[in-house]
């Protein structure tokens, strides 16, 4: 695909990795949980990946991927002091600990809407998209991804007269951070200057809560993230998502809430006072010159667990070409009346969006990551496109060399038993190798740095 001449949004879609398994790992994620030690099929689940980055391409939009991270991470479990050769490391920590090995074969960095928060450049001080890395300090199998993520954003995003790739924030409880899950944009348009709002589960600094599930994110974080990106008083905003919210499943504010440009599309439930989060937005949209849609599902037209079950909110709300917005929508979303008459109503109503598209991402949404979850937006002016490793871009012809790619290399069954095998370690370095080839990033991962 080449440039357009304005700027444009890029998704970049977590390839599902080899090792996408359901091991229970993420409290207060309830699909997660509920799905605990069922078989998972990576096949399909890759497979549904993408066909939904086929779905953007038809649709016009600008397609990316993120490669997975190498899993089981054996480097990783040979720090815990785990010897031998890179299958004995795997066999010795699995006899110690499944669920330690569990930790590390996760396939999690698909969601990469908590691979980093992104400002694009017509907001930071120093015209560059900003990246940084999300330390996911909250959940024990998530922290092990951040450094990987900084490699990766680094060999995709190497020049650094457009790009600025930070280091995550320190791992500590005071400065979680889940990257652009808890970060909505409301602008114009994608290439002009726009308000970022910054969606915070917890104030690291402030009294104790109430919340029965972690609050992942802090305020601490986004402040930070914010003062690294060149954010003023003037273009961020902060917010507390509400504990209901949390209480209720919606472990990141993506899964209650999701902007494009001009839209904040959400549940009544989603934030702490919606009503001082609009005004906040509106002093800011009203220096920038444009009037913002507030689209707000009712708690009682749409119940909350109608929400957390479908992922409604989670849906991808993309801009069209040709004017107008498309909602990609998980498949449960029209599989509820609730949910269904709300997108409906929405198309119907006096506002951008124009188009509903419903998908199967069953896979990835009994872990909980439904369309959004699994994209990082990126907005690029024409010569931040053309400094993108092109690699990584989709076409059709891409897209189809990864599906084969999936079909010779994947399993299509894996349950938490099968994470020890020193046979499944080698099958998934084996495809991770291909992949690089593919993707033509070279030397990405620890293995293949070591030569082991
Ligand atoms: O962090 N699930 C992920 C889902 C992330 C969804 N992302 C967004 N909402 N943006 C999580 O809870 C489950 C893995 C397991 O249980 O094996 C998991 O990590």
């Amino acid at each position: 695909m080449s440039s357009t001449s304005k700027t444009v949004e890029m998704n970049f879609d977590g390839l599902v990795g080899p090792s996408h398994n359901y091991a229970g790992l993420s409290h207060g994620n309830i699909a997660s949980s509920s799905n605990q030690g069922n078989a998972a099929n990576p096949k399909a689940a890759a497979l549904q990946g993408l066909a939904k980055m086929r779905r953007l391409l038809d649709l016009g939009i600008p397609q990316a991927v993120l490669p997975p991270q190498e899993r089981p991470y054996v480097s990783g479990l040979r720090a815990l002091g785990f010897g031998g050769t890179d299958g004995q490391v795997l066999e010795s920590a699995f006899a110690h600990s499944p669920a330690l090995v569990a930790n590390y074969s996760s396939a999690s960095c698909m969601w990469t809407a908590n691979a980093a928060t992104v400002t694009p450049s017509a907001d930071s001080s120093d015209g560059r998209v900003h990246f940084t890395p999300a330390n996911l300090t909250a959940m024990p199998h998530r922290a092990l991804e951040d450094q990987q993520t900084r490699l990766t954003l680094s060999a995709i995003f190497a020049d650094r007269d457009h790009f600025a790739v930070h280091a995550p924030l320190a791992h500590t409880p005071l400065l979680g951070d889940e990257g652009a899950a808890n970060h909505n944009r409301l602008s114009a348009s994608h290439g002009t200057a726009g308000v970022e709002v910054f969606i915070y589960g917890r104030d690291a600094l402030g009294p104790k809560t109430d919340l029965k599930f972690p609050g992942r994110q802090t305020l601490q974080a986004s402040e930070s993230v914010a003062r690294l990106h060149g954010l003023n008083a003037k273009n961020a905003v902060f917010h507390p998502q509400s504990a209901t919210a949390i209480n209720a499943g919606a472990f990141h504010n993506d899964v209650v809430c999701v902007s494009n440009e001009t839209v904040l599309f959400f549940h009544e439930n989603a934030f702490d006072d919606p009503a001082a989060l609009k005004a906040k937005i509106t002093a800011q949209t009203d220096l920038l010159g444009f009037d913002p849609y507030f689209l707000m599902a009712g708690a009682d037209a749409v119940p909350l667990p109608d929400v957390i079950s479908s992922y409604l909110f989670n849906s991808q709300l993309v801009t069209l070409p040709d004017g107008g917005m498309a909602l990609i929508l998980p498949s449960q979303v029209e599989e509820t009346a609730s949910t269904k008459a709300f997108v409906d109503q929405t198309l119907a109503g006096d506002n951008p969006i124009t188009q509903a598209h419903y998908l199967d991402l069953r896979q990835s949404m009994a872990n909980g990551g439904g369309p959004a979850c699994l994209r990082l937006r990126v907005a690029l002016n024409p010569a931040q496109f053309a400094a993108v490793q092109e690699g990584v871009i989709m076409t059709y012809d891409k897209i189809t060399h990864l599906e084969n790619w999936v079909k010779a290399h994947y399993r299509d069954r894996l349950a938490c038993d099968d994470l020890g095998d020193p046979k499944f370690l080698q099958e998934s370095r084996d495809a991770l190798d291909a992949l690089t080839q593919i993707l033509n990033l070279p030397n990405l991962y620890d293995f293949q740095r070591s030569g082991t």
